[in-house]
């Protein structure tokens, strides 16, 4: 069995949330998702998280291409989350791209092109957008 692992914050989950993940399944059989703590979304971002780290695990574990969901404490942990859950392949948007590749020695490791014109930061803005009618 071949098993994939990816990470990220899911907040505000959209479609390219939904692209990645069905994508990073698609390239095994058993997709685990690091999902980021309220604390280290903080620290890469600068905000908490609109949903709290145990309303993203609930999303992210109902859907039917994720497997098992775990929370990622720290982005430093990466190693060892490879070793733990004995993972063959590490796969995260190209945002990231080369960011990882130091963990080729354990794994293989993949880029997968971002969905454009989505992200949970341009939604934030939409919706704080006063509508024509205020
Ligand atoms: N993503 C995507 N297309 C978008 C938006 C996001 O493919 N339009 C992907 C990102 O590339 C990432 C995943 O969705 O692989 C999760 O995105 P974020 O929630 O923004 O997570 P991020 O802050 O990149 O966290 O250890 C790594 C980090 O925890 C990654």
């Amino acid at each position: 069995m071949k098993k994939v692992i990816t990470f990220g914050t899911f907040d505000i989950f959209h479609v390219g949330h939904v692209n990645i993940l069905e994508r990073a399944k698609a390239l095994g059989d058993y997709l685990v998702v690091g999902i980021s703590s309220d604390i280290l979304n903080f620290s890469k971002k600068g905000r908490m998280p609109v949903y709290s780290i145990q309303e993203r695990m609930r999303i992210i574990s109902a859907l039917k291409f994720v497997d098992e969901v775990f929370i990622e404490e720290s982005l430093e942990l990466k190693e060892q989350y490879i070793k733990d859950f004995d993972a063959d392949i590490l796969v995260m948007g190209d945002d990231w791209e080369g960011k990882f590749d130091q963990y080729k020695s354990l794994c293989e490791v993949a880029y997968l092109t971002r969905t454009p014109s989505i992200s949970t930061t341009e939604i934030i803005e939409v919706v704080r957008q006063p509508s024509d009618k205020d």
